[in-house]
């Protein structure tokens, strides 16, 4: 057993060693994950979490590591979540991203972590909230969340952030893809990466029209921001911190993040509960309250909608 307390008094001091078992802790969905949260939840709220999604290869990792540097140049401590919902194993696709982000390795002012999903209940729809707020209560100010690939879970994922970042790279049918899988509108700042490259002008055309940024909108609306860098080099990552840090402002003078945070915290609760249900449902098959409820049925003395009130209400009664 872990001496909990004792574990996130480390991690509140940032040490290295205590986040990673955290962290992994919640990975695991360990049985002393409610102690850990429980723990955890008196320091958070501080931090500002960046999500950054895209294609495979547009460029995010480098452009993480690329926004580590410029926050850390502000003295921001910085906390990295690399995601990859399809891969089954931590590392894998991921440590070239460890590669790249190895500039990074020895200041004690970044802290870099990837997760799988590992295939346990709930994935990792459930458990990136859960790491994003060890990363928070171990003093993070800003945490970058980049989801590897384009798919359902990633822009779960990303919309779990407080300004999410779109990232495309020039080239036929990019601005298409991340249309079909729904992160078109998920951004409220779009990046085109490898801007070095021919066609990075059409690509914001591209995305100017698909987006409706030409159209007129209401006062006050928030018109995502299209920048255009060379991650590589760090070029125009400034401006993306800049966009990053307007949408923060813009969102905190309305009492949206304050909103957006509630809604997210709203659909984490729901998440965990139906999991939980979900799962005493699933010990019930071949349980006698359950199979006592279906022979009423099969009698004609209770429909299916009426016995699954009693069941659910036996359920949670303990
Ligand atoms: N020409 C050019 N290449 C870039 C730029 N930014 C990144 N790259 C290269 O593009 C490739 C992919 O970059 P990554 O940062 O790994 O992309 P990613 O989106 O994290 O990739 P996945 O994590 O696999 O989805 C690497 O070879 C980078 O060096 C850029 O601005 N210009
Ligand atoms: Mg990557």
């Amino acid at each position: 057993m872990v001496d909990v307390p004792d574990l996130v008094e480390q991690a509140r001091q940032g040490r290295p060693r205590a986040v990673a078992r955290l962290i992994s802790l919640v990975e695991g969905a360990s049985p002393q994950l409610r102690a850990v949260m429980a723990a955890l939840a008196p320091l958070t709220g501080n931090a500002y979490v960046v999500g950054l999604t895209g294609s495979p290869g547009v460029g995010k990792s480098t452009s993480t590591s690329a926004l580590i540097t410029a926050y850390r140049k502000i003295g921001k401590r910085v906390g990295v979540l690399a995601v990859d919902p399809s891969s089954p194993f931590s590392g894998g696709a991921l440590l070239g991203d460890r590669v790249r982000m190895s500039d990074h390795a020895s200041d004690p002012g970044v802290y870099i972590r990837s997760m799988a999903t590992r295939g346990h209940l709930g994935g990792l729809a459930w458990s990136a909230p859960q790491a994003i707020r060890v990363l928070d209560a171990a003093g993070c100010e800003v945490i970058l969340v980049e989801t590897v690939g384009v798919g359902q879970s990633e822009v779960e994922i990303a919309s779990q952030a407080d300004t999410s970042v779109v990232l495309l790279a020039p080239g036929m049918g990019d601005g298409i893809q991340a249309a079909k899988a729904g992160i078109l509108e998920i951004g409220d700042v779009y990046v085109v990466n490898k801007a070095d490259r021919e066609g990075a002008d059409a690509t914001v055309r591209e995305l100017n029209h698909m987006l409706g940024l030409g159209e007129a909108r209401a006062a006050g609306d928030w018109r995502p921001p299209i920048v255009k860098t060379v991650a590589a080099r760090a070029e125009g990552v400034d401006e993306v911190v800049e966009a990053l840090e307007k949408h923060r402002a813009w969102m905190e003078e309305r009492g949206i993040l304050a909103e957006r945070r509630s809604r997210r915290a709203a659909r984490e609760v729901e998440t965990i509960a139906v999991t939980a249900l979900r799962e005493r449902i699933g010990d019930l098959r071949g349980d006698r309250r359950l199979s006592a409820l279906a022979d009423r049925i099969v009698r004609g003395e209770l429909d299916p909608y009426a016995a699954a009130d009693e069941l659910v209400a036996g359920l949670t009664q303990g």
